[in-house]
């Protein structure tokens, strides 16, 4: 892996409404009241306007954990590294208190920082969520991620199989958030066509549309929605991340 750090920003989704199975398990287990965050880590911060879900893997083992006031959801892996950034108010200390499997979290409602959509969005499975890296969870942005985008395609028409609603995909309610000379404004939508890619287990044709978003979006894209409409990706993704910090809606998180 080298020595570089990839510096993430953690974005805390606030539980609105637990899914049946989260509720049930959690029940006794931490107050009423308690504000819930899940907390996915995204090198995009930009292009949050355009969250549409967020992704859990659906076998993997995720914590309720104490920090201060408040509980975050991620892999016990993460919280563990987040406390030894001083993000837990006890240095190395991470107080776990439940243990959920993904699949169990599905459907739960969460608060989507930025997104047009206001209601919150629902958690969703992703098989291709790893657990040894970022936090295990994973906000959908489908407009510029072509793993987003073909994930949503796949629960929409299969998501009965998958035991969702499909309303829950917002898959017709997809933001151009950014335009890039080559892509257009839905770059995601324009690399998983073009390269033919038909599933979320095409790995190594998503791997070179990831490639090619992340360059072109980065170097060549324009916002064309929020706040910093008009500028370049390259200098709103700091700014829309001081926002979001600032405002109490996320947090640095490095590994
Ligand atoms: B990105 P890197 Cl719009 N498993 O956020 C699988 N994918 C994960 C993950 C995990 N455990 N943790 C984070 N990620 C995703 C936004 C985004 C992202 C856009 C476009 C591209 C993109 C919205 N999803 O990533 O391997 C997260 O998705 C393309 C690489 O640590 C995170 O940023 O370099 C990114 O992968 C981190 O990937």
């Amino acid at each position: 892996e080298g020595v570089t750090v990839q510096e993430y920003t953690a974005l805390k989704m606030k539980v609105k409404e637990w899914s049946e199975t989260a509720q049930k398990e959690l029940d006794g287990k931490l107050p009423a009241d308690a504000n819930v965050f899940f907390i996915p880590a995204t090198l995009r911060p930009e292009t949050m306007y355009g969250q549409t879900s967020c992704f859990v893997g659906p076998t993997l083992k995720y914590g309720v954990f104490q920090c201060g006031s408040e509980y975050f959801v991620c892999s016990p892996r993460a919280a563990r590294n987040m406390a030894y950034q001083g993000i837990f108010p006890e240095w190395g200390v991470f107080p776990q208190v439940a243990t959920l499997l993904g699949k169990e979290l599905i459907g739960t409602i969460v608060n989507a920082p930025l997104s047009i959509l206001t209601e919150g969005v629902r958690i969703l499975p992703m098989e291709t969520v790893k657990d040894t890296k970022g936090t295990a969870v994973v906000t959908c942005v489908p407009s510029d991620s072509p793993d987003d985008y073909i994930t949503s395609l796949d629960l929409a028409k299969k998501a009965e199989y998958y035991g969702i609603q499909k309303e829950w995909v917002h898959f017709d309610d997809i933001l151009p958030i950014i335009s890039t000379p080559s892509f257009g404004d839905l770059t995601a939508k324009h690399l998983v066509e073009t390269l033919k890619i038909q599933s979320p287990k095409d790995t190594k044709k998503l791997e070179e549309a990831k490639e090619k978003a992340y360059k072109e979006g980065f170097y060549k894209g324009t916002m064309i929605y929020g706040d910093f409409k008009g500028k370049k990706v390259e200098d709103a993704k700091n700014l829309v991340r001081k926002q979001l910090i600032e405002q109490g809606l996320a947090f640095g998180y490095g590994e």
